[in-house]
């Protein structure tokens, strides 16, 4: 897949043809509904205070996690952003503990965090919008719970959107990762980047180090060894970033490769970790194997695990292929 660069997102998706086939205008429609909105929701994270944007809702969401006011107006926002999708059978979100059926049937379910990084919407860091376009197994049948609950292997496109410094998309649709960033002067998103890779190796690692004392051995093993740098057996000096928005750590990993981990750890052991498997993880990993990278949950590869739960947690390590393939090691 290979296009000019500062095309439009509506001018790409006519043009490009992943695999050597065109992208289905369903799925066109809906890939368009949602970008739309996140243009719209980044010009609303820019205003923040300006029109009351901060602060918290007082509710919770279904993973018992305090909402803040933006985590649901992205939420109704998306929704109503893509309800009048043809081919959109329905969605689920971070926020809302059941799906809603969009049309009930079709070809289509999407699965979106709205505004991933709640805990930054403050304090004015990077935060963003992450979305998985799944392929309904049978487009004739009314949409049910069960439906959502494919492996990763099941998404049709994924992608973020992280409302930074610059407001940038990445996107897969299964044959490679692309990226745009807003003209915030014309609401366009323009094409920036194509064949987007991760480099195999790296120097970078992200992790909350908070958590050592409660990370399973392989993980601390790994990461005490890149703390030893060019005293240790990894016999290089690593950094470290921790962002504390997936969004915005995933974005540097595409950009300049690097390892993210957010593993199971021994706070809540019956926990599989922090982050969300079907809204989550998944998009993330669909776009890091796409970019030559790899994703694991420490033994088992993120994009074939199938899911039990919508709201279902995993363990996350993803990034440089070399990095990965040295913590399944440590894992096995
Ligand atoms: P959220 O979807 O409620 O924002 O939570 C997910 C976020 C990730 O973006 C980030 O990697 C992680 O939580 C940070 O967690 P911590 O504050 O424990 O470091
Ligand atoms: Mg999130």
């Amino acid at each position: 897949m290979s296009s000019s660069i500062n095309i439009n997102f509506e001018q790409y998706l006519v043009s490009t043809k992943p695999k050597g086939a065109a992208i289905p205008v369903g799925l066109q429609d809906l890939l368009l509904a949602v970008v739309n909105t996140c243009s719209t929701l980044s010009h609303e994270v820019a205003q923040g205070a300006l029109i009351g944007l901060l602060g918290s809702a007082g509710s919770g969401n279904v993973q018992g996690e305090v909402q803040q006011k933006l985590d649901i107006i992205a939420n109704d926002q998306l929704i109503d952003g893509v309800k009048g999708c043809k081919s959109l059978a329905g969605l689920a979100s971070e926020e809302m503990e059941l799906p809603i059926a969009v049309q009930g049937t079709g070809d289509y379910l999407l699965l979106f965090d709205p505004l991933d990084g709640s805990s930054n919407i403050d304090v004015n860091v990077s935060i963003g919008t992450i979305f998985s376009i799944l392929k309904k197994q049978d487009p004739s049948a009314r949409m049910q719970t069960s439906d959502f609950l494919l492996s990763g292997r099941h998404q049709v496109a994924a992608g973020y959107v992280v409302y930074g410094p610059q407001t940038t998309m990445a996107l897969t649709l299964g044959d490679g990762v692309v990226m745009f960033t807003l003209n915030k002067e014309t609401g366009e998103f323009l094409l920036i980047k194509d064949a987007v890779t991760i480099s195999p190796s790296t120097k970078e690692f992200a992790i909350n180090m908070s958590n050592m004392r409660h990370w399973a051995d392989p993980v601390r093993r790994y990461v005490e060894e890149c703390l030893a740098g060019t005293n240790g057996v990894r016999d290089k000096d690593f950094n470290m970033r921790w962002i504390a928005s997936m969004v915005a750590d995933v974005h540097r990993v595409l950009s300049r490769g690097g390892v993210f981990m957010y593993p199971w750890d021994k706070r809540d052991p019956k926990k599989a970790g922090k982050l969300r498997l079907m809204y989550e993880a998944n998009p993330m990993s669909f776009l890091v194997e796409q970019a030559g990278g790899a994703s694991i949950n420490g033994t088992q590869t993120i994009m074939d695990l199938k899911p039990t739960g919508l709201h279902e947690r995993v363990s996350v390590m993803l990034g440089s292929k070399e990095e990965i393939d040295r913590l399944k090691q440590y894992h096995s």
